[in-house]
């Protein structure tokens, strides 16, 4: 473990303790985090930084929301978890609540982001036995290439990221990619009586921020209402108002037959994810056949109806919006043959850098660190800039000036 060569003692010792003691799977920026509020967070010395992370747009409502805490201290008082053994006075509101929201019959609820895409997948397979007759074993799902919807052996079966699957098979089958945006794949991909559903990101997050080509979304709901297979859009990342609009799907006015949630429905205090469908698919699924401990507890529903009410109240969709159009207009105007590309909506956000004088997309994130603005790379040459939604005007343009000072200076 090589400590930078500012580390204090502080730094040091937590930075050790997790290099001794937890597996070594994540490679973290050097900044030990103590405390959050809003926008900014306070390293363990107490220098004060803007998140452009936000838990990977995990905290879109800022960080420790007076509302959600509020929500979260409140039930943990009160009740926590009950099981689905037995009916608990917070699950029916919540269901309620959130699919009045979203506009669909049901919720399925569950935790971590990957719970909800691999919930997906079942209610996609066991649709297509009962509703459509697919023979038995020979359900097909479609996703896209440099997808990520999560960790599990199965969701990893989908990704073609070397990195993410190497020495980690054998794979679950069943499973079939195609090129990101291009719809005429998914025509050809279509053609095959035992696809099921299309699970895609509306943009690829991972990935490198990638937007898809205007008409996309709409197209492919299309071409897979004419062939009966579910649309199943995985919002994870972009949903709650990250792009602008409180889904991303909302732009091209498409409705998914199933729906994925996660991160930013707890406002990132708590892993609540949540998979919405219609009756008719939601419906395919009786008593124990699925389900999961922790789905559904007390304070999980509490902090998710807080969250996407500050969501709503706060009107962060517009906010996210009008900023990130501030941000791309701000980011565009730094004179750097580094800066190669800015993309992305509302809020979520990608540079492409190309390195100079030895500095690459990391070697920049170290030094907006020093600066008091927190960001990571991905894949070597992205940095992605995703605040959390609550940021102002003013903030936003403080910040494009310490991007920019930063690529500047090298
Ligand atoms: C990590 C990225 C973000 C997701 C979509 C499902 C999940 C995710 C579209 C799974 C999770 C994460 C997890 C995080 C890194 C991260 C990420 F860089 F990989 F792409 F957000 F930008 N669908 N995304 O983006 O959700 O099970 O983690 O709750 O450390 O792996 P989860």
């Amino acid at each position: 473990m090589i400590l930078e060569e500012n580390t204090t003692e502080a730094e040091a010792r937590a930075i050790e303790l997790e290099d001794k003691y937890g597996a070594h799977n994540y490679h973290p920026l050097q900044v030990v985090i103590a405390r959050g509020e809003g926008v900014f967070v306070w390293d363990v010395n107490d220098k004060k930084y803007f998140d452009f992370l936000s838990a990977y747009s995990a905290v879109n409502q800022g960080h420790c929301h007076p509302k959600i805490i509020g929500a979260l201290t409140e039930q943990a008082q009160k009740l926590t978890l009950t099981s689905r053994a037995f009916y608990n006075d917070t699950l029916g509101e919540y269901e309620k609540f959130i699919t009045e929201y979203f506009g669909f019959d049901k919720v399925l609820p569950m935790n971590s982001g990957v719970e909800a895409v691999e919930t997906a997948i079942k209610l996609a397979r066991k649709w297509g036995y009962q509703k459509k007759g697919i023979p038995a074993d020979k359900a097909k799902i479609i996703f896209c290439e440099n997808n990520f919807h999560g960790r599990t052996i199965t969701i990893i079966s989908a990704s073609n990221d070397d990195v993410a699957i190497a020495d980690f098979g054998p794979f679950t089958p069943g499973i079939e990619t195609i090129p990101y945006n291009d719809a005429a794949a998914l025509v050809e991909a279509l053609k095959d009586d035992n696809v099921v559903a299309f699970i895609m990101e509306p943009i690829q997050g991972e990935a490198g921020v990638v937007v898809p080509h205007e008409g996309y979304l709409a197209c492919c709901k299309a071409i897979c209402k004419e062939r009966n297979v579910l649309f199943i859009a995985d919002e994870i990342q972009t949903g709650i108002a990250r792009t602008g609009k409180l889904l991303a799907c909302d732009y091209e006015g498409v409705k998914p037959d199933v729906l994925l949630l996660g991160k930013a429905i707890s406002g990132g205090v708590l892993p609540v994810s949540a998979v919405l469908a219609d009756d008719d698919v939601m419906m395919v699924i009786k008593p124990g056949e699925h389900g999961s401990t922790f789905g559904g507890n007390p304070l999980a529903n509490k902090v998710a109806i807080a969250a996407l009410e500050v969501v709503r109240d706060e009107k962060l969709a517009e906010n996210a919006m009008k900023l990130g159009e501030i941000l791309r207009g701000g980011l565009r105007s730094i004179n750097s043959d580094m800066l190669l590309e800015v993309r992305g909506k509302g809020l979520l956000n990608a540079i492409v850098i190309k390195p100079k004088n030895g500095v690459d997309a990391m070697g920049l994130c170290i030094r907006m660190k020093e600066r008091g603005l927190l960001a990571k790379p991905t894949h070597e040459d992205k940095i992605r800039f995703a605040p959390p939604l609550v940021i102002t005007q003013e903030q936003i343009i403080e910040c494009v000036q310490i991007i920019k000072d930063t690529i500047e200076a090298v």
